[in-house]
């Protein structure tokens, strides 16, 4: 296991190695009567001081739209903590608004983790260290900041709808510390980013160059669009995942050797994406829906900040009319209305890709969705490609999918997060039976599988990584509304860990 060294002050205090007891400040020793412990355990053991790692052993780094879910859950045992995450990660948004997909850690080893910071290249040999501004690596034309390191792709933009959720953790305690005032302007500029310089298709959606870009790294509905490009050579890198994780559950490394050539590609033109002809290029359903949600969000933020004080950047009203727009254009690009689920969008074709996979699920999330749609959806919830309510959680790819495998990532096990989407998209739409349903699954499954990364999706057992940060985060959310959840709050110290 590579331990992970703190980043900042205050790591040494308050870190406990879950499973084990707590330091000053922490939940206290972990009782296997008390998933809820357990949970909170998990976030302490896996934070470095400024952030959470999503797992301490396979992701050893700040990732993404991971610190999103970790906040959702992190706001419940301390607001500030919550807001520190989404702040760490916004401290490295790149000067063209782009939020990176990984922060490095300068403490943690080089090899620890592949590609890392000698591969993205994004500051420079400035890295660490050096004065803040632009750097003057592979990133500077795109802004990436001198004092940090990153890699130059991005993750589905959850982070709007964290930085609400925290806020409303602890209004007062959010409204001092000026906590919206300061990250809406970042959020706004990541949305912008996503949707003026993303949209390749020119149809009003985001669009990603990277399957990493979609969360949902060797999902099936990759196979077509990724068997055009060219592996790199195997002997030119080394895959530090199968140090760590079961090769049987990793992507190949045939995908690998692709994933590696088009992050290679996108770097040597330097992060560039207008003007270069990208081997990649796909519109995909989770990206947009969690675009929508997080511009719906974005309102609220607005319309919050509006009543503190001078009027923000953009009024309610654009993010809520931008949301629509996002709507409409989602459901006219992406709608397969036959198979009942929206489809990714293969751009360098122009022809959907005709897979049944969970992203084309999450649009259950946009609140401006047409009823007969979002009908439609739970119709193929319940039916035979996902079985839900009938299985643990919900598979991340067709169960009667071509290439179905049910230990291997995204090409059919059970995630979390996609279920906690799934679950809010569910309630947003009224389908409150479904959603209680898969509510109880995921507060059974995350705890009975140790906090796992994902589960077979056809017994729920525990497959990846355990005490996987969002696994825990999101469990503890659901958890939250719970009437009891109060007394369980109250384990942790009331000053909160800072
Ligand atoms: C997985 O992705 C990383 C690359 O970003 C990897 O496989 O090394 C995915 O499950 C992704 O969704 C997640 O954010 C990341 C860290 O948990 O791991």
């Amino acid at each position: 296991m590579t331990a992970v060294p703190a980043r900042g002050r205050g790591a040494t205090a308050l870190s406990a190695a879950p499973g084990g007891g707590s330091g000053a400040g922490g939940p206290g020793p972990v009782r296997a009567d008390d998933p809820w412990r357990a949970a909170a355990a998990v976030l302490l053991g896996n934070w470095t001081g400024s952030s959470t790692v999503p797992s301490r052993t396979l992701y050893p780094h700040q990732w993404s739209w991971d610190s999103a879910f970790v906040a959702i859950g992190l706001r419940h045992l301390s607001p500030r903590r919550a807001q520190r995450e989404l702040e760490m990660l916004l401290g490295a948004q790149w000067g063209d608004g782009r939020i990176p997909h990984i922060v490095f850690n300068p403490a943690v080893p080089h090899a620890a983790y592949f590609p890392g910071p000698d591969f993205w290249r994004s500051a420079g040999s400035g890295g660490a260290g050096s004065s803040a501004g632009t750097g003057t690596g592979a990133g500077a034309r795109a802004g990436a900041p001198a004092h940090t390191q990153t890699s130059g792709l991005v993750q589905p933009p959850v982070h709007a709808l964290a930085a609400l959720l925290v806020h409303r953790a602890d209004p007062a305690a959010s409204a001092r510390r000026g906590f919206l005032a300061r990250v809406y302007p970042r959020l706004l500029a990541w949305h912008r980013y996503l949707t003026e310089d993303r949209d390749l298709g020119g149809g009003g959606l985001a669009a990603i160059v990277h399957p990493w870009e979609s969360g949902m790294d060797n999902s099936p509905c990759w196979d077509g669009p990724l068997a055009r490009i060219e592996p790199a050579p195997a002997a030119s890198f080394h895959r530090a995942d199968l140090d760590h994780g079961d090769p049987a559950d990793r992507p190949t490394d045939l995908d690998y050797g692709r994933y590696v050539r088009l992050a290679a590609d996108y770097r040597d033109a330097g992060y560039a994406d207008a003007g270069v002809r990208h081997g990649f290029a796909v519109e995909d359903p989770c990206v947009n829906a969690l675009l929508i949600a997080s511009e719906e969000a974005m309102a609220e933020i607005a319309a919050e900040l509006a009543a503190a004080g001078p009027a923000p950047a953009a009024a309610p009203g654009a993010h809520r009319e931008r949301a629509a727009r996002l709507t409409e254009a989602l459901v006219a690009r992406l709608w397969d209305a036959g198979a009942g689920i929206f489809r990714c969008r293969d751009l360098r074709t122009d022809r959907p890709v005709e897979e049944y996979s969970v992203a084309g699920l999450t649009p259950l999330l946009a609140s401006g969705l047409p009823p007969a749609v979002a009908g439609a959806l739970r119709n193929t919830l319940a039916g035979e490609h996902f079985r839900v309510g009938e299985l643990p959680l919900v598979a991340s790819y067709d169960l009667k999918g071509r290439a179905f495998d049910r230990t291997r990532y995204w090409r059919g096990p059970a995630w979390f997060n996609t279920a906690w989407l799934l679950e809010r998209g569910l309630r947003r739409h009224g389908a409150d039976g479904t959603a209680d349903a898969l509510r109880r699954a995921v507060l059974t499954g995350a705890a009975a599988s140790g906090f796992a990364e994902y589960v077979d999706p056809l017994t729920g057992t525990g497959r990846g990584a355990r005490d996987f940060s969002w696994t825990a985060a999101l469990a503890l959310d659901l958890a939250a509304r719970d009437a009891a959840w109060p007394a369980a709050r109250g384990a942790w110290p009331a000053a909160g860990p800072r």
